[in-house]
């Protein structure tokens, strides 16, 4: 497939040099496209920015105003088209916890560079022709099911579009199809795990090869432990329904940060207090501008998605830079007694323990003036009926770790297997009391 001059082979090898000068070429083009809607003409209006002339230089994309969530559903319904309707083939929305939901348009053209750019994530991580795809993502607006389908195709891969949910049914088709990838939150993989026994399987019924899973934050160790259950290979895939959805950024074989597809997306990385670009190797968090879209184009879009930029080459081959696992959404962060908190961190601790279980939450409340951490986790069942003393070390020995990562003293309930609510779709891993849910 032809991406302007190049070949998919060549424009994930390109030199520093000749990616820019392509990303420069296709900024232009954005910029322009973006000049022909509503929403852009009026927010460029201040900017010196009239046509793509006004780019002379990648910096340049710096006299541009960040553009937010916020702004997208100022811009509903079709502040943001910028081509006729009858052009438009397929839309996405999300609806976000509250309010006014935001939309994406693409043309047939726009799904098409989709569908490439899922195939290169798909290939980085080993899928071929004769793979039988299992997508366990949920297929509608959300763009996690039909987002990786077209891609996986187009590669040749046998795709089952299972979707989410129906776990026995999950079993069934991974056994009788001989499912050899799995598309899944990192959640679903361990609820898929929690019930293999129970439903009647074994590894053994299966062919399992790899699992790729993203849609949520996650920790190395959940993934870590993803690979160990199911002795497969688990591959970190990142994306956003503003930015098209899954295959923006994608790990390969080598497993140390996620390619970014640089071609297809500008990446900047900003304080998020003072909003300054960061240098590559320091945290920031991540703004990304969609270079070749037409239908909605997208300029330094504030993922609130925390993360750092790896310029060190990749022993693939791959010139694209790479990111490391996103740590948590900037709106993610708990403040309990004045301390910031990831719930990533928490959950890098508990999923290193091998007697934890495969799901947890954390509730913060208020006791008197103070804030209180609890963290509730399954345990296997035998814990429960050994010698009550191995759940006592193990609550000591959470409660240290815990408080030794993050300095907060946190309180902890073990429970049974099947105690904490099921996570089928993207995981809720906090209940705060103080009034937010996450
Ligand atoms: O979650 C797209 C997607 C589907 C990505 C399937 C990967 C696989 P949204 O529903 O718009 O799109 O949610 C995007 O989810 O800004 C992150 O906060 C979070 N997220 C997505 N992938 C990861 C990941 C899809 N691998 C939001 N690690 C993003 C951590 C992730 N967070």
């Amino acid at each position: 497939m032809k991406h302007d001059l190049y070949e998919d082979q060549e424009v994930e090898r390109l030199d520093r040099e000749a990616l820019k000068a392509l990303q420069l070429l296709r900024l232009k083009k954005t910029v322009s496209t973006a000049l022909s809607t509503p929403f852009y003409k009026k927010r460029l209006k201040d900017t010196g920015i009239t046509s793509a002339k006004d780019i002379h230089t990648l910096e340049d994309i710096r006299k541009i105003p960040y553009t937010t969530k916020d702004d997208l559903r100022e811009a509903y319904p079709y502040g943001l088209l910028s081509v006729e309707l009858d052009e438009v083939v397929r839309m996405h929305a999300s609806s976000g916890t509250t309010g006014t939901p935001t939309v994406i348009y693409h043309t047939q053209a726009d799904l098409d560079n989709w569908t490439n750019l899922t195939v290169r994530s798909l290939k980085a991580t080993g899928c071929h022709k004769g793979d039988v795809f299992q997508n366990m993502m949920t297929y509608g607006l959300f763009t996690g099911g039909i987002g990786l389908h077209y891609g996986a195709e187009k590669l040749g891969m046998l795709v089952i579009p299972a979707s989410s949910g129906n776990t026995k049914r999950q079993f069934q088709l991974m056994k009788d199809f001989k499912t050899t990838t799995i598309h899944a939150t990192p959640s679903y993989m361990l609820h898929l795990y929690s019930r293999m026994e129970e439903l009647g399987y074994s590894l053994k019924d299966f062919n399992l090869k790899r699992a790729l899973i993203g849609a949520e934050p996650h920790s190395e160790e959940v993934r870590q432990k993803i690979e160990d259950l199911f002795q497969i290979d688990a591959y970190n895939s990142y994306g956003l329904s503003e930015m098209n959805g899954p295959s923006v950024a994608f790990e390969c074989t080598e497993k140390k940060g996620m390619h970014i597809w640089e071609d297809a997306y500008y990446v900047e990385t900003i304080d998020r207090n003072s909003l300054e670009p960061v240098a590559d190797g320091t945290e920031g968090e991540l703004v990304l501008t969609i270079l070749v879209r037409t239908g909605t184009p997208i300029l330094r879009y504030r993922t609130k998605d925390l993360t750092t930029v790896m310029p060190e080459p990749c022993s693939c081959g791959r010139t694209s830079r790479r990111i490391t696992r996103i740590k948590g959404r900037t709106d993610d962060m708990l403040i309990i007694n004045g301390v910031n908190v990831f719930p990533s961190q928490i959950e890098e601790v508990i999923m290193k323990m091998p007697e934890i279980g495969n799901n947890y939450l954390i509730k913060v409340k208020k006791e008197g003036t103070l804030d209180r951490l609890t963290i509730h986790t399954e345990v296997g069942a035998e814990l429960f009926t050994d010698d009550a003393r191995d759940l006592y070390s193990l609550k000591s020995r959470i409660k240290e770790e815990v408080k030794a990562l993050i300095t907060i003293n946190p309180a902890v309930e073990l429970h049974e297997p099947g105690f904490l609510p099921v996570q089928l779709g993207k995981a809720i891993r906090v209940e705060d009391e103080r009034g937010q849910v996450y």
